[in-house]
Order: C-alpha cells, then sequence, then structure tokens
C-alpha cells in the first residue's frame, strides 16, 4: 500500500491534527516538512502540484493529492475505514461530525488563529509590537467561541467528545489543535472559565502519540516574552 505523504509544518495547527490522527491510527506516512517561516510552501515546484492553494497541511497518497484538513481528514477516515472517527455508515453520525468542521473556521479558527498571529508571530517573527486593538477584538472573539463549544458541541459535559458521546472522531483533532495553540501564549481563559473544554482537552491529551505531535508548542513556550500582557 502506498503510504500517505503528508506535507506540513507542526507549527501549524492543521498540520497537526492530520499528524497526529496519523500516528495514532498508524497511518503509514511520511512526513514531507515545508517551513512556514522560510515560505518553503509558496516555493516548492512538488508542493504546488499537491496543493494548488499552497496552505499546509497537503497529502499524497498515490494519484490522490489533497489540500485543506478537514477534507484530508474526512479522506483518511474513508480510505483507512476508521468508523469510529467519522462514521460514514450513519449519515446522522457523519453529518454531526460535519457540524463541528463547517463551524470551526469562522467559529473557532478565525478568533484563536488571529489570536496567536498578533500574540506570537508579529513580535516573534515580524520584529514588531502586537496591534493591541487587535488583539483585544480576537481575544474577545475567543469567549463566545468557547461557550458555543461547551454548550452545543460537548453538550456541558454530556458529551465527552466533540460531536460523540464516548470517542473522539476526526472533529476533536481539528478543535484541539487549534485550541492548544493558545496555550503556549499563557492563555487562561480555559482553565477558569470553561471547565468542560478543560476535561476534554485532558482526555486529548490521554490519547497515544500527543508528546511526539506537540514538542514544537512546547518549545516555543520558552519564546513568549514572560511579560505578554495575556
Ligand atoms: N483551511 C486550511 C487552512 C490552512 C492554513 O491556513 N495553513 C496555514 C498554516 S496554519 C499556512 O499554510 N500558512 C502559510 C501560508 O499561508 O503561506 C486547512 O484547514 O488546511
Amino acid at each position: 500500500m502506498n503510504k500517505v505523504i503528508i506535507y506540513g509544518d507542526l507549527i501549524s495547527q492543521p498540520t497537526r491534527a492530520v499528524y497526529w490522527f496519523c500516528l495514532l491510527n498508524n497511518i503509514p506516512h511520511e512526513f514531507k516538512l515545508l517551513s512556514i517561516g522560510k515560505g518553503e510552501n509558496r516555493t516548492s515546484e512538488e508542493y504546488a502540484k499537491v496543493n494548488p492553494l499552497l496552505k499546509l497541511p497537503g497529502i499524497k497518497h498515490g494519484d490522490v493529492c489533497l489540500g485543506e484538513s478537514h477534507t484530508i481528514l474526512r479522506y483518511l477516515a474513508e480510505e483507512f475505514k476508521l468508523v469510529n472517527f467519522y462514521n460514514y455508515e450513519s449519515l446522522v453520525a457523519k453529518c454531526q461530525v460535519d457540524t463541528y468542521l463547517d463551524w470551526h473556521h469562522l467559529g473557532l479558527r478565525r478568533w484563536a488563529s488571529g489570536y496567536f498571529f498578533q500574540q506570537f508571530i508579529v513580535p516573534n517573527r515580524m520584529q514588531q509590537e502586537p496591534n493591541k486593538e487587535i488583539l483585544e477584538f480576537h481575544r474577545n472573539g475567543l469567549v463566545p467561541a468557547f461557550k458555543e463549544i461547551e454548550r452545543v458541541f460537548l453538550k456541558n459535559g454530556e458529551n465527552n467528545f466533540i460531536s460523540s458521546k464516548d470517542n473522539p472522531t476526526i472533529a476533536d483533532f481539528s478543535c484541539y489543535s487549534e485550541i492548544k495553540q493558545l496555550d503556549i501564549l499563557g492563555y487562561k481563559g480555559i482553565s477558569e472559565n470553561f471547565p468542560h473544554i478543560k476535561n476534554w482537552m485532558r482526555r486529548m491529551e490521554s490519547l497515544s502519540s500527543y508528546d511526539q505531535v506537540h514538542k514544537i508548542l512546547h518549545s516555543l513556550k520558552n519564546k513568549v516574552s514572560p511579560n505578554s500582557k495575556l
């Protein structure tokens, strides 16, 4: 069987989601690093053929080339018959997972990635001061996003995982990767105000291969200024 070639950079949330999913499920794969910092995703001729959108991650599996992490996760779950992670045999169960995946980009990622960009990328990669208004705008947007995750997706603790009562699905990997990133900024909003998300994160962290995928985030933690006002 062909290996899945994953093109990515572990600083990227959707790359971590795809990579973790492959490791956890023993999907035969090879990880090809394209450094976002060096702009390699935009200059590699090989990658332009895999994902013409030029964003990370992308995969090549035999002749199949895909971009967009949610498409990739759906593909992997179906191709490798991982029915628990995306129940393609039950239209309704599948739609419940899709509801989260469709909500994710504007519901959570917009706020979490905007906040990360101002607080981490602007000072560390662009050597500029974060824009306080933009930072505050994204930080405020996180609160309703977390409320919706607790109320709608975790059903205030009734669900152990994002779109299912008892087992993680592809939606959990996407959601976790986005939220975990806030940790390295010392963001305390979840531990202080969102107990259901906090408990769910602990459950995700007990899954195998967690450490391998998140090493990079722990190493970046040291680079965040201790004086940052979070
Ligand atoms: N909706 C896409 C988002 C992909 C995305 O925004 N990737 C970022 C990293 S998190 C990227 O490639 N940034 C580098 C660039 O735009 O050049 C997905 O889920 O895969």
